[in-house]
């Protein structure tokens, strides 16, 4: 498959309300979209890097700069047997995970296209529908938590994951599994605690948490194998795991007894299946994570989430949770039993509202191969 052309583009995407994690608030997503045409047919990905390098390294003016200045002119006019080549071509480029990402994802998209199968099939997924679970932001006090859980158990999510940050935990999980005593309740800490804080941390325990995701250093997986043994939960990582090493790295150190996939973070859809397969096959559950992205990024995340070892709830969600519009059509839904369907049509299986793109766009830039 010849890669003939390349846009980047800034679209900016207000979200419905601000979500606030242990690193800071967000409210307007500074989104780049990444459409590649292959042998005629495009195919569209998304750059899931935040607007600061809050949650890992990568900004989305860093990726805007490394797709421009050193992923465009390593990858026009190449010819590759597959999507999941594109590592090879891109080995030169250092980091930038989420830059390449979502490049790759655009070409896995225009791959499945060409072959008029969903992408989902040709990433070797084995169920039609996954199981959801919400991520909810820091609140001001624990009710209103409480009262958000609740809307979301109505709507049939399977599994809530609270934001926590030092001052804002005990109270607040205390209360949601006070009234909730027997959801699957998960917590995330984004690098807010330090290894110091073990006793603390170990109130947790009383709980019964599903898992206690990333509560040390984004860049630390051995000092969360100090902590693992020191608490009965398990711990999750998200930040710390960047590919297969990573994954190899915790999984031996006994860092963590359960994996969040993010596309972004792992390089694309050939990283996450790196860390996927070794995660099954040391018997690890994984589960998708998420970046409050588009619908563009949000049916990435559900192709893959298809994938025999995605055995626990994600935190994809329906679009109408995030956006009053989606750029996708039709919108991410979720059944009242908290599903996502996969989609039966070829590549992402949605189809991108070019004219909300256009209108949402800051900034773009195309390549093209002439010859
Ligand atoms: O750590 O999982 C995280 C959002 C932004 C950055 C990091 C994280 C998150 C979420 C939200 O938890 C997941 C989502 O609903 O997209
Ligand atoms: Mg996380």
């Amino acid at each position: 498959m010849k890669i003939e052309r390349l846009t980047l583009r800034e679209i900016g995407m207000r979200l419905k309300a601000p979500f606030e994690t242990s690193f800071g608030v967000t409210q307007v997503r500074r989104i780049l979209l990444v459409e590649a045409t292959c042998d005629g047919v495009s195919g569209w990905g998304e750059i899931t890097a935040l607007e600061s390098p809050s949650f890992n390294s990568e900004t989305t003016d860093t990726a805007w700069h490394v797709v421009s200045d050193f992923i465009s002119s390593a990858i026009l006019g190449q010819d590759i047997p597959h999507a999941a080549d594109l590592p090879l071509l891109l080995a030169g480029i250092r980091g930038h995970k989420m830059a390449k990402a979502g490049v790759e994802g655009a070409l896995w998209d225009a791959e499945a296209r060409l072959n008029g199968v969903p992408l989902w099939e040709m990433l070797g997924g084995t169920r039609q529908e996954i199981a959801c679970g919400v991520s909810l932001g820091i609140r001001e006090n624990p009710q209103s938590l409480v009262e958000r859980v609740a809307a979301e158990l109505s709507s049939g999510y399977q599994r809530i994951k609270l934001k926590i940050k030092p001052g804002k935990d005990i109270d607040f999980v205390a209360a949601v599994r006070k009234e909730f005593p027997n959801i699957l309740l998960s917590v995330d800490a984004n690098s807010a605690y330090m290894l110091e804080d073990a006793a603390h941390l170990q109130r947790l325990d009383s709980f019964d948490l599903l898992m206690i995701e990333q509560p040390l250093a984004w860049d630390d997986i051995f000092s969360h194998s100090l902590l693992q043994p020191q608490l009965r939960t398990a711990l999750c990582l998200d930040e710390c795991i960047n590919h297969g090493r990573d994954a190899e790295t915790a999984i031996q150190l006994k860092a963590c007894r359960i994996i969040n996939i993010k596309l972004g973070r792992v390089g694309g859809h050939s990283g996450a299946r790196q860390v996927h397969d070794l995660c099954l096959n040391n018997s690890v559950p994984v589960w998708c994570g998420g970046m409050l992205e588009s619908g563009i990024g949000r049916a990435h995340n559900l192709a893959m989430s298809t994938l025999p070892g995605f055995s626990l709830p994600g935190d994809v969600s329906a679009s109408s949770r995030y956006w009053d519009e989606d750029i996708i059509e039709p919108e991410v839904e979720v059944s009242p039993r908290g599903t996502i369907s996969a989609p039966a049509g070829p590549g992402i299986g949605y189809s991108v509202k070019r004219d909300l793109v256009e209108r949402l766009t800051v900034r773009s830039k195309t390549w093209a191969h002439s010859a």
